[in-house]
């Protein structure tokens, strides 16, 4: 039998860090809805993070995106964070979204342009020797279009030869985690495309570069949890970027299209010892509302990370080994059933009530007149970063 008491306090400690991003206009490339009371500048995403915070008290985190965020001064953006009971976390680079990268970022054939984008992320070093951050997280667009359109064997070397140079302006505890996604913006090869590519660039650099999973750069089908069992017992899963696609990249809130996937996720790094105390993952969203509000769907996506955990560890382990080694493949598989079928929102009801916080986030935050305020005071918010 699982201690439900047990659970409840394991999930006190959980933390999800929250993507400044998601709390501007976003869209598609059809269409950005514009929303009444989006942030105007990152202070404006510091304070909305923190709104999400004070209502789940599970997200003591906002991950930035340089250039989106910058700022005259990190040292006064994390003094406001702390002052809104939260903190800067991880530094995400961008190196798409500049003319120079038609061809490649740290892969393009021009030596020029090379240089360009590793200035960028060591300057992303840089804001993270200000905040504090511990991790860089890298995701890189570059790929090519057509066969024959660059060599790919020069381009893992150029790459490889960039993130060498990163890693070696790391300090303490500063990490690479890296990132992966299948296609877009490339269509022909995507220069990280996968798991196993990020993976073995972070095998040659060292112990402080990690895989960075986001579970919506896949293809359809892939078995993730599988991705993320391997990883964690190679000691080299850094950072999940969640949240939820139907097609492709969706960036839909996380365990909204599969929330069984979810769950047999967060099984496998619950079971790996992914939420014990001394564990280095950083669970994070990277997430886009395109049509609902954005604070109620970044509390959304924290509860949903939150009933998939819970889920996890619920699962009742010594009758599940029992099963597996009696080759008992139904019984197994309704050991992780049960589990899964069980209704978690109660339990996480209670904890908050400990936490002396709401049992229902959303009503709470619905109630406490926020989202009316920004409203009336925010005149012309920005969108996320594309194309602002
Ligand atoms: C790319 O699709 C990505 O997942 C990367 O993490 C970017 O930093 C992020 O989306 C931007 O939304
Ligand atoms: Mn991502
Ligand atoms: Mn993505």
């Amino acid at each position: 039998m699982v201690d439900r008491d047990a659970v409840k306090k394991i999930l006190g400690t959980q933390s999800i860090e929250l993507p400044s991003w998601a709390f501007g206009n976003s869209g598609t490339r059809f269409k950005v809805f514009a929303q009444q009371g989006v942030p105007r500048d990152p202070y404006e995403k510091i304070a909305d993070a923190a709104r999400v915070h004070a209502h789940t008290g599970a997200a003591h985190k906002v991950a930035l995106h340089i250039p989106w965020d910058n700022v005259d001064s990190f040292t006064d953006l994390g003094k406001a964070a702390a002052d809104a009971g939260i903190e800067l976390g991880t530094v995400n680079a961008n190196v798409f979204q500049d003319d120079d990268y038609m061809l490649g970022s740290v892969t393009n054939p021009d030596p020029r342009i090379r240089a360009k984008a590793i200035d960028h992320l060591l300057a992303c070093v840089d804001v993270m020797d200000q905040t504090g951050s511990r991790d860089l997280k890298l995701w890189f667009s570059d790929g090519t279009n057509y066969p024959g359109q660059d060599n790919i064997r020069a381009r893992q070397d150029r790459l490889s030869e960039a993130l060498h140079k990163v890693y070696d302006r790391l300090t303490g505890d500063q990490r690479i985690v890296l990132e992966y996604k299948l296609f877009e913006p490339a269509f022909y090869t995507m220069d990280v495309p996968d798991w196993g590519t990020s993976f073995a660039h972070c095998l040659q650099l060292g112990e402080r570069a990690k895989v960075c999973v986001d579970t919506g750069h896949h293809a359809p089908g892939t078995n993730i949890e599988f991705i993320v069992a391997f990883l964690m017992r190679a000691g080299k899963l850094g950072a999940f970027d969640f949240n939820s696609r139907f097609y492709a990249d969706d960036d839909l809130i996380v365990g909204a299209a599969d929330p069984f996937q979810l769950f047999r996720i967060l099984f496998e790094v619950v079971t790996a010892g992914g939420l014990d105390a001394d564990s280095e993952i950083a669970f994070m969203l990277d997430q886009c509302h395109n049509i609902e509000p954005k604070i109620p769907g970044q509390i959304r996506s924290v509860m949903n990370v939150q009933e998939a955990t819970a889920k996890a560890l619920l699962v009742d382990t010594d009758a599940l080994t029992v099963a597996q080694n009696a080759g008992d493949v139904l019984g197994a598989n309704a050991v992780l059933m049960d589990a899964y079928n069980t209704d978690v929102r109660g339990l996480l009801g209670d904890l908050r009530e400990e936490q002396g916080l709401d049992r229902d986030p959303i009503a709470a935050y619905h109630r406490s007149g926020y989202a009316e305020k920004i409203a009336a005071e925010r005149i012309g918010g920005h969108q996320a970063g594309w194309g602002a």
